[in-house]
C-alpha cells in the first residue's frame, strides 16, 4: 500500500488554508458588529481523508471518492476556553452529517476532528440531520436539537417530508446520547427548535417553529414557545407563539429561532432568522430581539429589520440570498461570536461585544410597519442630526 504521491500536493494546499490567519474586514462598518473577512469553515476545511481514499493502488487517479458538497449551519460552543462548532456536513451526495471543528480561537484555525459525529442510529425513518443548536443546560448536560427529516409517506409526492426535533446530549461532544425526537402536539412539523439554556417553571423549555408542511410554515405563525416536563420522553403539550410573523417585514415568510439565547442583565437576547419571499426566491436573514428573563417567551424588544443581511460573495451559493445562524458563542468577557452560513455554502464569524448587543437591541428603533411611519421615523433623526451638525 503506497499513499498516493498527490496527497501531499492538496494537502499542502489545505495547510495554507487552514493556518491562514483572518482579519476584520475593515471595508464594513455599522457600529454594531466586526464582519471578519474569511469564511472560517467551508468544504475546502474538510479533511483530504474523509473525501479521497489516499491509497494509490485502489484511487490511481487520486478522485474524490466521497466529495463534501458545503459545510454551513452550525451549532457553536466554548468549553474549557476552545472554540467548537458543530457544522452541518453535506456530502455530495445531498446527506448531511454532524462534525466537530476546534479551534483555540474564536475567528481562525478551526480544525475538523479525525472522524464526524457518529449519531445513534435510533430512527429508522430518518433520512437526514441538520442544523443542530447546542445548549448548555443548567442540567449539567450539553443538548444537541436538530432537525430530523424524514420522508413523507403518506402522499405520493416524491419529495414530501416530514421535520422533527432530534435530540441529543453529551458531556464532552465525543460521545452522544440519543433521546426521543420532540413531540409537540399541536404541530405536525418542526424545525429550528431551540433549548432554553435555564429550567423555566422547573421543567425544560423550548423555542418552535411549528410548520404544517415541510417548506412552508403555513399557519405556523413565527417562534412558538413550549415546556416539556420529561426530556426523556419530551412532549410540549401547549405551544403559543411568541414572536410572530408580520406583514412587510423581514419575517413575512418564516421567523425561526437561531442560536441559543444569551443571557444579559436586561433580558435574554435572541439572534434568529426571518425570510420573506421576493422574485428572486426566499430571502434569509439574521435578526435580534430580546426577551423577558422572568417570562423568556415575552418579547421585550425588538429592533426593526435585520442585523446581518447577506453581503457581496455571501449572497452567492447553493441556496442563493441566505444568512443564516444557529450558533453563537457568548464569552465571559463580554466578547460574542455570531457563527452564520451564507447561501448554504460556507461558515462566517461576527464579532461583537455583550455591550454594543445589548445597545443595539434596546436602542435601535423597532420597525414601524407602514412607510409613512419609516419616514417619520428617520426625519426625526435626521433633524437632530442637522440640528447638532449646524450647531
Ligand atoms: O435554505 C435556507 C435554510 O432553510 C431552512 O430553514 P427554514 O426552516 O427557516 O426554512 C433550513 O433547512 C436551513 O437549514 C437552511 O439554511
Amino acid at each position: 500500500m503506497r499513499i498516493h504521491p498527490r496527497y501531499e500536493i492538496e494537502l499542502a494546499k489545505q495547510q495554507e488554508l487552514l493556518s491562514r490567519p483572518n482579519e476584520v474586514d475593515t471595508s464594513f462598518y455599522n457600529g454594531i458588529y466586526d464582519r471578519y473577512r474569511n469564511p472560517v469553515l467551508t468544504r475546502e476545511h474538510i479533511p483530504l481523508f474523509w473525501r479521497y481514499d489516499l491509497d494509490m493502488d485502489r484511487n490511481p487517479h487520486f478522485q474524490e471518492r466521497l466529495g463534501v458538497n458545503a459545510v454551513m449551519n452550525s451549532g457553536a460552543i466554548e468549553l474549557d476556553g476552545k472554540f467548537y462548532l458543530v457544522a452541518r456536513v453535506e456530502g455530495n451526495d445531498r446527506k448531511s452529517f454532524f462534525a466537530v471543528a476546534e479551534s483555540q480561537s474564536p475567528v481562525e484555525g478551526f480544525r475538523f476532528w479525525d472522524y464526524p459525529v457518529v449519531l445513534p442510529d435510533t430512527c429508522p425513518e430518518e433520512t437526514n440531520v441538520y442544523d443542530m443548536r447546542l445548549t448548555k443546560h443548567q442540567d449539567g448536560y450539553i443538548y444537541g436539537v436538530f432537525c430530523s427529516e424524514s420522508k413523507d409517506r403518506s402522499v405520493s409526492d416524491l419529495s414530501a417530508a416530514v421535520a422533527a426535533a432530534g435530540i441529543v446530549r453529551t458531556k464532552d461532544l465525543k460521545t452522544w446520547e440519543r433521546l426521543p425526537n420532540l413531540k409537540t402536539l399541536q404541530s405536525p412539523q418542526q424545525r429550528n427548535v431551540v433549548l432554553h439554556p435555564e429550567f423555566v417553571e422547573g421543567r425544560y423549555a423550548f423555542y418552535t417553529r411549528p410548520m404544517d408542511d415541510f417548506i412552508d410554515t403555513g399557519s405556523g405563525g413565527g417562534i412558538g414557545f413550549g415546556l416539556c416536563r420529561d426530556i426523556l420522553h419530551p412532549v410540549i403539550d401547549e405551544e403559543r407563539i411568541t414572536s410572530k410573523r408580520q406583514y412587510h417585514t423581514i419575517t413575512e415568510a418564516k421567523n425561526g429561532a437561531g442560536a441559543v439565547p444569551v443571557r444579559t442583565p436586561q433580558g435574554w437576547i435572541h439572534i434568529a432568522h426571518g425570510v420573506r419571499n421576493t422574485a428572486a426566491g426566499l430571502r434569509y436573514v439574521i435578526y435580534a430581539f430580546a426577551t423577558a428573563l422572568d417570562d423568556p417567551a415575552r418579547v421585550i424588544a425588538e429592533p426593526g429589520g435585520l442585523l446581518i443581511g447577506p453581503r457581496a460573495g455571501e449572497r452567492v451559493g447553493d441556496v442563493s440570498n441566505v444568512v443564516f445562524t444557529n450558533g453563537a458563542i457568548a464569552r465571559e468577557n463580554g466578547e460574542v461570536y455570531i457563527y452564520y452560513a451564507s447561501s448554504d455554502t460556507r461558515m462566517h464569524v461576527a464579532a461583537t461585544t455583550m455591550e454594543k448587543l445589548t445597545d443595539y437591541v434596546f436602542h435601535t428603533p423597532e420597525d414601524p410597519l407602514r412607510s409613512p411611519d419609516c419616514v417619520a421615523q428617520r426625519c426625526e433623526m435626521i433633524e437632530r442630526n442637522l440640528r447638532l451638525l449646524r450647531g
